[in-house]
C-alpha cells in the first residue's frame, strides 16, 4: 500500500478529524507501542484551541470498538439479515469484479451507482481513487445533495460563492444572529469567538423554532415557524428601509437591484411577516431596529434552516441583509454559511472526471425512487449494482420505506465499505472493512475556517481493514483496469491535491502540511471578504437583483417560498398531519456516526421527542409516554417528553438513529420525503408534518 513514511510508534501524531463538521479539528494522538491511546484538540490551532466535541473525544474508544470490520464478509443469509461469512480480500474482491462486469455487460456501466457522502470529508477517501474507478467505468453520478446544496446555490446567487465572514474575526462583532443552527452542538468551535463578542457587548440571539442547548445560552431566543426564514428577513429589511437604517453607499457601489428590493421589502410589512413566521411584530421589529442600528453585526446562518422547501431562496434572502446595511464592511461582520469555497484543492487532478462518458445523474436524496421505479426514475437503465462508501442511507437517507424497498430487491447488487456494521451494510451482498482516520492518510479542507489539515495515519489497520483508496485501486486492478491514475499511491494522491496555482492555496504544501499539520490560506488577516466588494457573482456585486435566477424560472428577488407541506401550499395536508417534525442531530451523534459507541448513546438514551404541553394534553401525553409519530410515509416510535422549550405545533425527535438501535427497527427518515428545495436539489429533512399519538 501507499505510505512509504513509517508508523511513528511512540510519541504524537498529528491529524485532522474526518467529520462532516465546520470545525474540522486538528488533532493531535499520543500513540504507545503502536496503539493510540489519546486523543486531543491541538492547543495551537487558532479554531480547535485545544478541545474536541463530546464525539470526537471517544474516537478511540471508535476506532477500537469491538465491533469493528476486521475482514471483508460475504452475505450467506437473506437480503438485509445481516448474515455473513468472512473471506478473503482476494476472493471478495474479484466476485465483485466479475458481478460489476456482468451489470456492465448486461445493462452498461450506468446501472452501476455510486453513493457516497461525507462519513469522512478527505480528500483522498472521500473523492480521490473512488471517482476514477466510476468515472473510467462510466457508472451513473450521483449528485450529492443531502445537506448543503440549496443554502450553497442561494449564496452563490447572492454573493458569488459559498465563503462569508472569518471565524476568527466574529469577536469583533456587535451583535450575533444564530439562525437555524445549533452551534453547541453543530459548530462547537465558534462559541469561544461568540463568547468574546459577548463579553465585548454583543448581543446574542438565536431563531430556532426549538430552544436548543444553544438557544438557552443566549440573549434572546426567537421560535419561529419552520420553513419562513425568508419572511422573517423580508420583514426586517422592510423596518431597514422604513427606517432609513440602510448603507446607502455600500448598496449603490456594491449592488445590484437595491430599488427592487426596496419594493418588495416594502410588501413585507411587519405585521405580514409576523403572521407568516408566528413571531410577534414588535420582536421583528425590536430585531431589524437592532441589526440596522449594528455596524458588524455576525450572521451564523447554517444548514438547518434550508432543509425546507424554499431552502435555497431562505439562505439568499438572508445573506442580502449585510449588504443592505454594510455590515461586509468590517471583519466578523456578515454572513457565514461555510467558508469552503475558499479552498482550491486540485479536483479535476483527484477525480479525473475527464475518463468519464457523457452519463446519468442521479440525486441522492432520490435514492428510493432511484432503486424503485423504472429507468432508476430518471431515464437510462435500473440499478443494478449500489456501491456505498462514507455514508450511512439505510438510516439517513430521507423516505426509508422506499430506500428499504430497494435495497431489498433480490437482483440489485449491493457492496458496503464500512467500520461497523451499520444499517446500511445489513443490506449488502459484500461488506468491505475500512480504516478510520486513526489508520490512513488525507487532507481536508475546513467549511468553518480557513485552515487546511493533514491526516497523518497514527496506527496500523486494524484487522485487515484498508483504506478506500486502496480498496477502489484494487477493485480497479481486479476490473482489469490498466490507466495510470490507479497507480498514484496516497502520498502521490495528496500531492496532486495540492498542486495547484490558485493564489489562497499559495504556500499550503505538504512540506507545511508535515511540519505543523494545518496551514491557514493565504487570505489577509483580518479577513472581511467583501469588503470593499469585489463580489464572486458575474457582475461583481452583491445581486440583490438576481438575473441568473430570472432565467432559472425563479423569483430574481428574494422572496418567501411557503414549506412543502404548509397551510401555505396544502392545507388538507396539514389538517391531517398538523405537527411540524425537526429530526436534527442529537448532541452526541454525528448523524448516524458514533451512534454505535456505547458510551455517548447513553448520554442520549432513548429515541425520544419533544412535544410542546399544548400539544401534549389534547392527546393524552405525559413524558415518559410511548408516542407513534406518523404520516402518509411511514412511522416510528419514540418516548414522549414534554417541555415547553420549543414552539408549539413543532415536534423535535433528535437523531439520526440506527434503526437497529430503536425499539421498533425504525427512525424519524421513515416521515420524512424526497421532495428538493427550489435550488440545488437539497433535501427537505424538516419539511415534515406528522401526527404524534399514544403507542
Ligand atoms: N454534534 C453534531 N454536530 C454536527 C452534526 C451532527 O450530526 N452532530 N452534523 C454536522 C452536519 S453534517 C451538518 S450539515 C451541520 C448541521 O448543523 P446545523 O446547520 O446547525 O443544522 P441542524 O442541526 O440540522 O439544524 C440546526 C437548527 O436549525 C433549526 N431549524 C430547523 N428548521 C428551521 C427553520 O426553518 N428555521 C430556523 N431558523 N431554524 C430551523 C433546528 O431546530 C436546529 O436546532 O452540523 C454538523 N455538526
Ligand atoms: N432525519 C434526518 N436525516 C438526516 C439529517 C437530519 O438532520 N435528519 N442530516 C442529514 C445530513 S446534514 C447529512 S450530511 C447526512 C449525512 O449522512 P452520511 O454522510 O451517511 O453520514 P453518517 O450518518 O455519519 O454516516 C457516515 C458513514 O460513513 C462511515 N465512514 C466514515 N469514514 C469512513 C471511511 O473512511 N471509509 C468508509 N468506507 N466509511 C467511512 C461511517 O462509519 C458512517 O457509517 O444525513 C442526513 N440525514
Ligand atoms: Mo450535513
Amino acid at each position: 500500500m501507499a505510505t512509504t513514511l513509517p508508523l511513528i510508534q511512540d510519541g504524537t501524531v498529528r491529524g485532522a478529524c474526518p467529520h462532516d463538521c465546520p470545525d474540522t479539528c486538528a488533532i493531535i494522538t499520543t500513540v504507545e507501542h503502536g496503539r493510540a491511546v489519546r486523543i486531543q484538540g491541538d492547543p495551537d490551532h487558532p479554531v480547535t484551541q485545544g478541545f474536541l466535541c463530546a464525539k470526537v473525544n471517544r474516537y478511540i474508544e471508535r476506532t477500537y470498538h469491538h465491533d469493528r470490520l476486521t475482514h471483508p464478509l460475504r452475505r450467506v443469509g437473506p437480503k438485509g439479515r445481516g448474515q455473513f461469512e468472512p473471506v478473503s480480500w482476494d476472493e471478495a474482491l474479484a466476485d465483485i469484479a466479475k458481478r460489476l462486469a456482468e451489470v456492465i455487460s448486461t445493462h452498461g456501466a450506468e446501472a452501476i451507482l455510486p453513493y457516497s457522502y461525507a462519513g469522512t470529508m478527505g480528500y483522498l477517501q472521500g473523492e480521490s481513487m473512488d471517482r476514477r474507478f466510476f468515472h473510467t467505468l462510466g457508472a451513473s453520478r450521483l449528485d450529492r445533495t443531502i445537506c448543503s446544496t440549496a443554502g450553497a446555490a442561494g449564496m452563490r446567487m447572492t454573493v458569488g460563492a459559498n465563503i462569508g465572514a472569518d471565524t476568527e474575526s466574529v469577536g469583533d462583532a456587535d451583535l450575533i444572529l444564530l439562525w437555524g443552527t445549533n452551534t453547541l452542538t453543530a459548530n462547537p468551535h465558534l462559541w469561544p469567538f461568540v463568547l468574546q463578542a459577548r463579553e465585548k457587548g454583543a448581543p446574542v440571539i438565536c431563531i430556532d423554532p426549538i430552544r436548543t442547548r444553544t438557544a438557552r445560552q443566549c440573549d434572546e431566543w426567537i421560535g419561529i415557524r419552520p420553513g419562513t426564514d425568508a419572511a422573517l428577513a423580508l420583514g426586517m429589511m422592510h423596518v431597514l428601509f422604513a427606517e432609513n437604517l440602510q448603507d446607502d453607499d455600500f448598496l449603490a457601489r456594491h449592488t445590484i437591484g437595491a430599488d427592487q428590493l426596496r419594493s418588495r421589502a416594502a410588501e413585507w410589512t411587519v405585521e405580514r411577516a409576523s403572521a407568516t413566521t408566528g413571531i410577534a411584530a414588535g420582536v421583528i421589529e425590536a430585531l431589524a431596529r437592532r441589526y440596522g442600528r449594528a455596524k458588524n453585526a455576525f450572521i451564523r446562518v447554517n444548514y438547518g434552516l434550508q432543509r425546507h422547501a424554499g431552502g435555497g431562496m431562505a439562505v439568499r434572502t438572508i445573506a442580502c441583509l449585510p449588504a443592505i446595511t454594510g455590515h461586509w464592511r468590517h471583519a466578523g461582520g456578515g454572513v457565514q454559511l461555510s467558508t469552503s469555497k475558499n479552498f482550491s484543492y486540485n479536483v479535476t487532478a483527484l477525480h479525473r472526471a475527464d475518463a468519464s462518458p457523457p452519463v446519468r445523474t442521479i440525486n441522492m436524496i432520490r435514492l428510493g425512487d432511484a432503486l424503485t421505479l423504472p429507468h432508476a426514475g430518471v431515464g437510462g437503465p435500473p440499478v443494478k449494482a449500489l456501491v456505498v462508501y462514507n455514508s450511512n442511507p439505510g438510516a439517513v437517507a430521507p423516505d426509508l420505506n422506499a430506500v428499504r424497498r430497494g435495497l431489498a430487491r433480490e437482483d440489485l447488487f449491493t457492496v458496503v465499505l464500512e467500520h461497523f456494521q451499520t444499517d446500511t451494510a445489513d443490506w449488502a451482498d459484500y461488506v468491505l472493512p475500512a480504516t478510520t482516520q486513526l489508520e490512513h492518510w488525507d487532507v481536508h479542507l475546513a467549511y468553518g475556517h480557513h485552515y487546511a489539515t493533514l491526516n497523518r495515519p497514527a496506527i496500523a489497520p486494524i484487522g485487515q481493514a484498508l483504506p478506500n483508496t486502496e480498496i477502489f485501486r484494487r477493485l480497479a486492478h481486479a476490473m482489469g483496469l490498466s490507466q495510470p491514475w490507479f497507480e498514484d499511491d496516497d502520498l502521490s494522491l495528496i500531492r496532486q491535491a495540492l498542486d495547484t496555482d490558485q493564489p489562497k492555496m499559495r504556500g499550503v504544501t505538504f512540506e507545511r502540511l508535515m511540519e505543523h499539520g494545518w496551514v491557514r490560506l493565504n487570505l489577509p488577516r483580518p479577513y472581511a471578504p467583501f469588503s470593499n466588494g469585489e463580489f464572486l457573482t458575474p457582475s461583481g456585486k452583491c445581486e440583490l437583483y438576481s438575473e441568473r435566477m430570472a432565467q432559472m424560472g425563479l423569483d430574481p428577488l428574494p422572496a418567501y417560498i411557503p414549506p412543502y407541506e404548509s397551510p401555505e401550499r396544502d392545507a388538507a395536508l396539514v389538517a391531517q398531519w398538523p405537527l411540524t417534525l425537526i429530526s436534527s442531530p442529537a448532541h452526541q451523534f454525528l448523524n448516524s456516526s458514533f451512534v454505535n459507541v456505547d458510551s455517548l448513546r447513553r448520554g442520549v438514551g432513548q429515541p425520544e421527542c419533544i412535544i410542546h404541553p399544548d400539544d401534549a394534553a389534547p392527546r393524552g401525553i405525559r413524558t415518559g409516554d410511548e408516542v407513534e409519530i406518523r404520516n402518509g410515509r411511514g412511522a416510528f416510535t419514540v418516548t414522549a417528553r414534554v417541555e415547553d422549550g420549543i414552539r408549539r405545533g413543532v415536534v423535535w425527535a433528535p437523531s439520526v438513529w440506527w434503526t437497529k438501535f430503536s425499539r421498533d427497527g425504525r427512525n424519524a427518515n421513515q416521515t420524512t420525503s424526497q421532495r428538493e428545495t427550489d435550488m440545488g436539489g437539497g433535501a427537505t429533512f424538516y419539511d415534515n408534518q406528522v401526527e404524534v399519538a399514544l403507542a
